[in-house]
């Protein structure tokens, strides 16, 4: 129970207070209304949402059972780790168990008995959620501290991850980096990714079992040393760039590079005392919810913001369908203490009277037209209220004037069409012989070869003369003796040159009309 109460104590700085109610029915001179604030949900103890993944296949003892020992007793090598035996399994659900009074239930790796090979392991937190942390992180390591391992994180659910903290006995050996301590940091290196010594120093395993991401020592630069000056915390949350972000995950990852060694070099002849065992992964903090929710729920599997202020998603992060009159903000912890709700709001409301349709946030008086103009329109739009589609783009019938997908991109082939414009079907305007809604195609009697070109023979009406062959609808290919685009023209006839064998004069001058009488239905003689 002190324990309890202790720990309340331990959170009260950051879990009350401030932002903690989205709205709230007030009365004044116009009578009763509703006010809004920037609000955020309390923090939580995150062990209790997470999905972890244990890696590499294999990593975890006891399949097949292995024996192992202590640095402290490590003659005594008689403990055993057995998955198929309840009461000797070490599985990774046992780092975030609650721990009893008594002993520790814990996560245990295999021994190295693979060394010199490195004892890698990744231990891999997910929520599928945004996570703003709001105290340290600990992890409690059972027979000793890694000598060497990293932090990572990630911000989009594990598709990229960034560096968080390096931890080692030797920062420069392990990582080429200096030792650092987040104590040390300044207002302006405050989210300034380090390496640290502090916890990976052998000092006997059971006196130094934890290792920090330190929280507070980095909400201690604003804050003050007991975090009694929030409001400047929050002020900088907002003002310095990538600070919020900072302290922002959906999954962290623990790589642990190298346990923990017993102060002195690896003992080749007892590799069983070398291994990872967690006991414990604390990580506090609270979802994300854009400052758009005081409650966040667990459910379908996955945390979920309560949204206020007429937004929508999984952290609040776009207004609701018909509240999109102007774009979507996050909320404000400015201006003290209530900060901003920046809800999202309905067309034709107070904030509607210059519609942009949620497509730019920012209106412009021009003087000379006597007009309100939405100005830097998005996703595409133009115009006085961000309603019409820019140039190379036509309106998707299937979204709302309101949806970021409202417009799509014309793609005119650039050789078929005669510019990049569509209609509002998204039908380019082609080239002659070209075709297709984006003009990449040719009509028929026409061919492609870098744009569309008319037949120059084909099996219909242009055909080749004198037994010459249409070679893919751009020439004759003509027989010996013969010439001209349909091979109409026998060669000894130009060239007045002995001509027996050949064919009548009669028969050639009636093949070159048949040409000409084709090339005119093609359009291309004009008699
Ligand atoms: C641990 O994760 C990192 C990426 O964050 C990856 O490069 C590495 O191969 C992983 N190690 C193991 C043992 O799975
Ligand atoms: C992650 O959360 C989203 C939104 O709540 C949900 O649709 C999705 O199924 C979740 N994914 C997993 C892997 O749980
Ligand atoms: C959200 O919309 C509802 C109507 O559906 C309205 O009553 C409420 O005041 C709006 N909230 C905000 C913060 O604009
Ligand atoms: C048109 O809008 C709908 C609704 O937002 C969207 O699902 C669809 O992908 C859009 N179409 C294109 C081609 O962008
Ligand atoms: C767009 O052009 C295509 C092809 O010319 C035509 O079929 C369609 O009716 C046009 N759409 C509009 C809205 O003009
Ligand atoms: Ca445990």
């Amino acid at each position: 129970m002190l324990y309890l109460v202790a720990l309340l104590l331990h959170c009260l700085p950051l879990a009350m207070g401030q932002y903690d109610i989205c709205k709230s029915w007030v009365t004044t001179d116009d009578g009763p209304s509703w006010e809004f604030y920037a609000c955020q949900p309390k923090a939580m103890r995150m062990k209790d949402y997470v999905t972890v993944r244990v890696d590499p296949a294999g990593i975890t003892c006891g399949d097949p059972p292995e024996r192992f020992c202590t640095h402290e007793n490590p003659y005594l090598c008689s403990d055993e780790c057995d998955a198929s035996n309840p009461d000797l399994a070490h599985p990774p659900k046992l780092m975030f168990d609650s721990e009893d009074e008594g002993l520790a239930t814990y996560w245990q790796s295999v021994t190295w008995r693979r060394y010199p090979e490195p004892l890698l392991a990744n231990i891999t937190l997910s929520w599928n959620k945004s996570i703003e942390l709001t105290d340290d992180i600990v992890i409690t390591f059972e027979y000793g501290r890694p000598t060497i391992m990293m932090l990572e994180k990630s911000l989009d659910n594990g598709r990229t991850w960034h560096p968080y903290q390096y931890y080692a006995d030797d920062c420069m050996e392990a990582f080429s980096m200096p030792a650092r301590r987040v104590r040390d940091l300044s207002t302006t290196s405050a989210n300034r990714v380090l390496c640290t010594e502090e916890y990976s120093r052998w000092a006997g395993s059971k006196k130094e079992k934890t290792v920090r991401f330190e929280v507070r020592d980095r909400f201690a630069i604003f804050a003050g040393p007991d975090l009694k000056n929030m409001d400047n915390l929050y002020t900088r949350l907002e003002s310095a760039k990538g600070l919020k972000d900072f302290f922002t995950v959906t999954d962290l990852r623990m790589r642990l590079l190298r346990p923990a060694l017993g102060g002195t070099y690896v003992q080749r002849e007892n590799l069983y005392k070398y291994f990872y065992a967690v006991s414990n992964i604390e990580v506090t903090g609270r979802c994300k919810c854009n400052l758009h929710a005081n409650l966040c729920t667990f459910k379908e599997g996955s945390l979920q913001c309560e949204c206020e202020h007429n937004t929508t998603g999984q952290d609040c992060g776009k207004c609701k369908k018909n509240f999109r009159s102007r774009s979507w903000r996050a909320g404000s912890y400015l201006p003290l203490p209530n900060g901003s709700p920046n809800a999202c709001a309905a067309a034709g409301s107070a904030f509607g009277n210059c519609e942009c349709y949620g497509h730019s946030n920012r209106c412009s008086y021009i003087d000379f037209l006597n007009v309100v103009t939405c100005v830097s329109c998005k996703h595409n739009t133009r115009g006085q209220h961000c309603q019409h589609c820019r140039l190379g783009f036509y309106r998707n019938s299937s979204a709302e004037l309101d949806d970021e997908n409202v417009c799509i991109e014309c793609n005119c082939n650039q050789i078929g069409s005669m510019h990049d414009r569509c209609n509002e079907t998204g039908y380019c305007e082609c080239k002659e012989g070209a075709t297709g809604p984006k003009c990449d195609d040719c009509l028929p009697n026409y061919y492609w070869r870098q744009g569309c070109f008319p037949n120059v023979c084909d099996d219909e009406l242009l055909l080749c003369q004198n037994g010459g062959t249409c070679y893919q609808n751009q020439r004759c290919v003509c027989p010996v003796g013969f010439k001209g685009v349909l091979c109409q023209q026998s060669r000894c006839e130009a060239d007045k040159k002995d001509c027996n064998g050949g064919p009548s004069m009669h028969g050639s001058l009636g093949t070159i009309l048949l040409g000409v009488l084709a090339l005119q239905l093609r359009g291309w003689v004009d008699l």
